[in-house]
């Protein structure tokens, strides 16, 4: 009998698979749009972030924004009138991906439009120490599932809120 390299092949497919899931995750912020009908501090207490992973923030250009700001910024919702102080990065292309690359640090988000943050678009993300792509240690505190933000409770969102496209 000859040797049979299809089952070589899927095995090392399935491998392939197995350390891409553990290398980075990507999770798309709220499950839905970057907006102020959802609860950013619920989502985020839901999932384990590690270094190397991606959120991504979807929004309506005109009517948002995602600005990485101080956890003091995060707080107070004051980015100081001209949108700077304690700013560390600013994005506005209404898709936006962002690489959560320190491994052991929390990264903080709020939207600058007026109102917006301290009506409740603020995110804040404890990445875990132990870091995903770090020499292949990584493998053990990924979770199994790739993707599990796909359930939504029902309730999650406030239904009139997030339409009035505040
Ligand atoms: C994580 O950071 C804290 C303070 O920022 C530090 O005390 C702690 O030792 C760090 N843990 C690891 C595993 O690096
Ligand atoms: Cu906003």
């Amino acid at each position: 009998m000859p040797p049979s390299p299809p089952l070589q092949l899927v095995a090392l497919l399935l491998l392939s698979l197995l350390l891409r899931s553990a290398t980075a995750a990507e999770y798309t912020v709220g499950d839905g749009p970057w907006d102020t009908g959802t609860n950013y501090a619920t989502w985020s207490d839901k999932h384990a972030f590690l270094a190397g992973d991606i959120l991504v923030f979807q929004y309506v250009r005109s009517q948002h924004n995602v600005l990485q700001v101080t956890e003091a910024t995060y707080r107070s919702c004051d980015t100081g009138g001209g949108g700077v102080a304690g700013v560390i990065k600013s994005y506005d292309t209404g898709y936006d991906r962002v690489q959560l690359t320190e491994p052991n640090a929390t990264y903080w988000f709020i939207c600058d439009f007026p109102g917006h943050c301290l009506g409740g678009m603020r995110l804040a993300v404890k990445v875990a120490a132990a870091a995903a792509g770090g020499g292949g240690g990584g493998e053990g505190a990924r979770r199994p599932a790739a993707s599990p933000c796909i359930r939504r409770p029902p309730a999650a969102r406030g239904g009139a809120n997030g339409r009035r496209g505040g």
